[in-house]
C-alpha cells in the first residue's frame, strides 16, 4: 500500500492510521449502489454463540471474493461468492484509491437500529499482520465507535455517512477495537462493505 496523503478528516488517534473520506461516492451514486446491492447481494444470517447460547447474528452478511479463500470470525466460516459486476466497480475504485488489490469483501446489512456489530478488531490470522481494511458505507448514517484496548481514556465516535470510505491500516487493529452499537432511534437500512486482503 502506498502512503495516503493526509486530509483534514483523518482521525488523529494514537497507535492508529485511520483515513476518512466522507464523499467518496456522491449521494446519487450511493443511493443507486444501495438499491442495487440491497436487492442483488446474497444475504445470509448466521448463528453465533454467546456464553454457550445460540443467537442469530444481529445483521445480515455476505462474503464475496476473487480467490475462493474463506473467512472465519466469531466461530463462523464464510465461503465467498464471485464478485458481481457492481461490486467489482466499487472494488476497482477502492483498489485504485488505496493502491491495493483487495481480494475479499465482507458485506453487512443493518436492517434498523436494533442491528449492530459488537466490539471487535479485524485481526483474524488470514488477514496477516497490520491489515488494511477499507470500509464503504451506504444508506442510513450510523455511529462507529472506537476504543483503545489498553488506554481506557482513548475513545472516539465517528458518524459514517452514506457514500463515505473509512480506511484503517498500520497498527489500528492491534491497538483498537471498533463497533456499530445498537440504538433505540428509528433507523433505516445501512449497507457496509469492508474490503480486505486474504492471502
Ligand atoms: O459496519 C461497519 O461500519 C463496520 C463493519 C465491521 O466492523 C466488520 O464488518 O468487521
Amino acid at each position: 500500500m502506498q502512503r495516503l496523503l493526509p486530509t483534514e478528516n483523518d482521525l488523529k488517534l494514537v497507535d492508529s492510521t485511520i483515513h476518512y473520506y466522507p464523499n467518496f461516492f456522491s449521494s446519487d451514486e450511493a443511493d443507486l449502489l444501495f438499491k442495487c446491492l440491497r436487492s442483488t447481494v446474497r444475504w445470509q444470517q448466521d448463528k453465533i454463540q454467546v456464553f454457550g447460547k445460540e443467537y442469530l447474528q444481529p445483521r445480515l452478511t455476505a462474503l464475496y471474493g476473487n480467490n475462493n479463500k474463506s473467512y472465519s470470525y466469531s466461530h463462523i466460516t464464510m465461503r465467498p461468492h464471485t464478485f458481481s459486476s457492481e461490486l467489482l466497480k466499487i472494488k476497482n475504485k477502492v483498489d485504485k484509491h488505496c493502491n491495493v488489490d483487495f481480494t475479499t469483501c465482507l458485506i453487512n446489512l443493518y436492517r434498523n437500529g436494533k442491528d449492530s456489530n459488537g466490539w471487535h478488531a479485524d485481526n483474524e490470522k488470514e488477514l496477516g499482520k497490520n491489515p488494511i481494511i477499507a470500509s464503504v458505507s451506504l444508506g442510513q448514517e450510523r455511529f462507529f465507535h472506537l476504543k483503545h484496548r489498553a488506554c481506557k481514556a482513548q475513545r472516539y465516535k465517528l458518524l459514517l455517512e452514506s457514500g463515505s470510505l473509512l480506511i484503517m491500516s498500520g497498527k489500528t487493529q492491534k491497538y483498537w477495537l471498533h463497533q456499530i452499537p445498537k440504538t433505540s432511534r428509528i433507523l433505516d437500512e445501512r449497507i457496509n462493505l469492508t474490503f480486505r486482503i486474504i492471502k
